[in-house]
């Protein structure tokens, strides 16, 4: 009889435990049975582990663990420090291979360098690496989201929004959250500026600012200075490479005394604004969702295989996103596994 897995490993661990406590019982005992083969162990390194978007990041990673039986070693890795300390923990415990969201793009290069050192395997999720070129790093395994069409999608949403608000468009203000730095946030960004302006919102009226940091507080300043410099502007259009970008923003409209009457917002990720949408309508209006979960499922699982049986991930891999609201978030979030 085939038993599940499940039910097998306990049994195993009972049965070695059984073998080892009575080791000289009698001289023709039976061998004990020979030890668990130890499980592959993989590493899933993250830039923000505070944020919300990578923690479901590691449920996903998880449970691609759970399915196939291998371990998953998370690490939060904020600096370049820590990237490089998290590379030798994960060498001395005889991992093979890591997933990483890392804090910095350019250290794309000490990264590969250091892992293929170490002989582990690579895979770059979210933000993809930069080379010593300035060039992506193409020939590490990436996965990330279609970040220049759901950046459309998102500035389709708040056009559609205004619309359907009637808001005059010599009123009307875009307040773009920037961190062109990332590749992936530049593509979001520039995909909803392209999308204001096909429909019909003049580039004049749209203003770009930049975030030092990727959190609430550093969109909340970006937006600030925007704001002080056009205080004419009664209606803002926000949008920003994430969620964190563009509630910083509407926090920073709030501070102005701007409602959800003036303020339409949507952001990208979905996951980081759960409690936002939960609140009484705020300028937050909704979000692009793009399953996080998946994406740490599906980069574990072609890591997984490729240490396993060689066999190397694709190039490059791009995930979808759609539109959340206060309308619809629970049930979409609950689908997608995300909420339960
Ligand atoms: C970047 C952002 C995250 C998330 C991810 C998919 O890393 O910083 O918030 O959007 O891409």
């Amino acid at each position: 009889m085939k038993l599940p897995r499940r039910l097998l490993t306990p049994l195993l661990v009972v049965l070695s435990l059984a073998g080892c406590s009575k080791p000289s019982d009698s001289p023709s005992a039976p061998a004990a049975p020979p030890a668990r083969a130890a499980k592959l162990k993989l590493g899933f390194l993250v830039k923000q582990a505070e944020e919300p978007w990578f923690q479901f990041e590691w449920k996903g990673a998880e449970k691609a663990g759970a399915q196939y039986g291998f371990e998953v070693i998370k690490l939060g890795v904020p600096d370049g420090e820590k990237v490089i300390a998290a590379i030798d923990n994960l060498a001395a415990l005889g991992a093979k291979g890591f997933v990483i969201c890392t804090p910095d793009v350019r250290l794309g290069p000490a990264i590969t360098g250091k892992a293929k050192q170490a002989g582990l395997k690579v895979v770059a999720v979210d933000d993809q690496f930069i080379g010593a070129d300035g060039k992506l790093m193409t020939d590490v395994p990436y996965l990330g989201m279609s970040a220049s069409k759901i950046g459309e999608s998102a500035g389709d949403s708040l056009a559609t929004e205004m619309k359907r608000r009637h808001w005059p468009l010599d009123e009307v203000g875009v307040c773009v959250v920037t961190f062109d730095q990332l590749e992936t946030i530049h593509q979001r960004t520039s995909g909803a500026v392209s999308a204001l302006e096909a429909a019909g919102v003049p580039s004049a009226r749209i203003f770009k600012t930049a975030q030092k940091t990727q959190d609430v507080p550093g969109s909340f300043d970006a937006a600030t200075i925007l704001l002080t410099q056009h205080p004419e502007i009664k209606r803002w259009l926000v949008c920003g490479g994430n969620d964190t970008a563009v509630l910083g923003a509407v926090r920073a409209t709030e501070q102005r005394g701007l409602t959800a009457d003036t303020v339409i917002g949507v952001g990208i990720n979905g996951t980081d604004c759960i409690d936002e949408l939960r609140r009484k309508p705020t300028g937050f209006f909704g979000s692009m969702l793009v399953s996080a979960p998946f994406e740490g499922f599906r980069t574990a699982e072609l890591l997984y295989r490729w240490a396993k049986d060689g066999a190397a991930p694709p190039a490059d891999t791009r995930t979808p996103g759609i539109l959340i609201t206060r309308d619809n978030f629970e049930q979409v979030l609950k689908k997608e596994g995300i909420l339960p």
